[in-house]
């Protein structure tokens, strides 16, 4: 794995922050870099979009984007790189969410955004996604999430047993 940071973790406030803090505790338990950054599609676009026009060139593979309401900051980034991008819906006070996650994941024809589920789960999704997008080019990543994936099997059967 490079040394520098591969995924990049966006988020449109730092209101998202304690959501988006699922998808960063992953990606330090694989130990895997990463670089969060508060960009947003509406109150600073300019920023965003100077960010994802150059964010392949930096080094980083995949691009994870969290944001609420009216949620175009996955969108927006997905428009100016060919890196993939992951969209985050968070959930909001008005609609739960499902205004996030209708503005995410209903891209045009060309320019996709593979979307997660809304708030937490959605953000640890990600990471793992995220991993997964990696480790095609990685057997120690591939195997480390082979270990987790048994992980979430063992857990289960724990269950079972205790029923
Ligand atoms: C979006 O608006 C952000 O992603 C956030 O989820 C939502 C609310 O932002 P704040 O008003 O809390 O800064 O752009």
């Amino acid at each position: 794995m490079a040394k520098g940071p591969v995924v990049a973790i966006v988020m449109g406030s730092d209101s998202d922050l304690p959501v988006m803090s699922e998808s960063t505790k992953v990606l330090e338990d694989f130990g895997v870099y990463y670089k969060k950054m508060i960009l947003s599609a509406h109150r600073s676009p300019d920023d965003a979009a100077k960010f994802a026009k150059t964010a392949a060139a930096k080094g980083f593979k995949v691009i994870i984007a969290g944001a609420g309401g009216a949620a175009h900051l996955a969108g927006v980034i997905a428009s100016f790189t060919t890196l993939p991008v992951i969209g985050v819906p968070m959930e909001t006070k008005e609609l739960k969410g499902i205004d996030s996650l209708f503005s995410i994941v209903q891209m045009p024809s060309g320019i996709p955004v593979a979307t997660v589920t809304i708030g937490g789960t959605g953000a640890k999704n990600a990471a793992i996604l995220a991993l997964e997008i990696l480790a095609t080019n990685n057997k120690n990543l591939t195997k480390r999430l082979e270990v987790f994936k048994r992980s979430l099997a063992a857990s289960v059967r724990a269950k079972n047993k205790k029923l």
